[in-house]
């Protein structure tokens, strides 16, 4: 893969989207009760904010704004529904890090929600985003065709459930105690539930939001594809070579836990080629739409997926 020099133009657009969805979230995340509410808990409400807020690349609600922005749609909406990915994201954050599951201490650089609250919070954090999400994507102030909400809201649930991350989050647990080696394309499948699912949700809502054709879909399904395979096959990589400050957790922890990786299965060297090379498909999937010449923030994307240090 080509080295490519870091473009201010991707940061800058990275970080007005972030910033974006971060108050977002404060708007739907704030104490005052819904219509059909009937109370919104304080402490339940920080423990909330303190999960979703002030933290994270924000990586999928990018996607999802810019892939729906290639395609002419920009506003309100489409950052109601980036938010709601981010919700879900954060409570499998949330969710993964109980003690039950990978038992962890510290998530971008701050103790982890059981830690500052407890463990019964972070249950029902986990469960208070998760059902918050599909309030936020099928809500009209969302989308003003009912049709398209009802197609996010089942395609964010294909995702996001059992033949997607969760069903990922599954397979690695049970990955995690087998006795045999990992064999790569188990590994691939596993990871395409476990982190390409959300990531390819990202794309292909963007792509939904704004009623994009059949074939541009189709081609943003193989970049969505690519680049959550990139992006998981990096993280393999950044628990080996990454300093743990800038990682915000703890580093080297799966060959420790016998975890399923690309890098487990390929080996280091392998890893890193197959990173590079499912970049340059996901580069590759935009240059076959007439908007590709407009994608480079996507294509930007791509590349920082796996050049990320974090
Ligand atoms: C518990 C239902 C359930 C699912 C858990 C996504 C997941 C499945 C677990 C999170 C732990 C993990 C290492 C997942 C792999 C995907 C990944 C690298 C998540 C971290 O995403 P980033 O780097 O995080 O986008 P930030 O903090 O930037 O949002």
């Amino acid at each position: 893969m080509t080295r490519w020099a870091e473009s201010s133009d991707f940061q800058e657009r990275l970080t007005a989207v972030a910033d974006a969805t971060e108050r977002m979230l404060e708007s739907l995340l704030s104490s005052t009760p819904l219509p059909g509410e009937t109370a919104r808990p304080a402490r339940f409400m920080e423990a909330m904010r303190y999960a979703s807020l002030g933290g994270g690349k924000r990586l999928r609600p990018f996607l999802m704004v810019e892939t729906a922005r290639l395609f002419g749609v920009e506003g309100e909406g489409v950052l109601r529904a980036a938010a709601a990915l981010e919700m879900i994201h954060c409570y499998s954050l949330v969710h993964d890090d109980l003690p039950a599951l990978d038992n962890d201490d510290l998530r971008r650089g701050r103790p982890t929600t059981h830690k500052a609250y407890d463990e019964a919070t972070a249950i029902l954090v986990g469960d208070g985003l998760l059902t918050y999400a599909f309030d936020v994507t099928a809500d009209p102030a969302t989308h003003p065709d009912p049709a398209v909400r009802a197609a996010l809201v089942l395609a964010l649930a294909r995702h996001a459930g059992i033949g997607g991350m969760v069903g990922g989050q599954v397979l690695d647990i049970e990955a995690e105690i087998s006795t045999t080696p990992h064999q790569a394309e188990d590994v691939i499948r596993l990871q395409s539930m476990k982190t390409g699912a959300l990531l390819h949700y990202a794309v292909v809502a963007g792509a939904m939001f704004a009623q994009a054709d059949e074939a541009a879909t189709k081609a943003i399904s193989r970049y969505g594809h690519a680049i959550g395979a990139a992006f998981q096959v990096a993280d393999d990589i950044l628990d080996v070579e990454a300093d743990e400050v800038a990682l915000g957790k703890k580093a080297g922890k799966d060959a420790d836990r016998n975890k399923a990786t690309l890098v487990a299965a390929l080996g280091l060297e392998g890893a890193r080629q197959r990173r590079d090379r499912l970049a340059d498909e996901a580069i590759a999937a935009l240059d076959t739409i007439p908007q590709g010449a407009h994608a480079e923030i996507l294509k930007e994307a791509a590349r920082f997926a796996v050049e990320r240090k974090s």
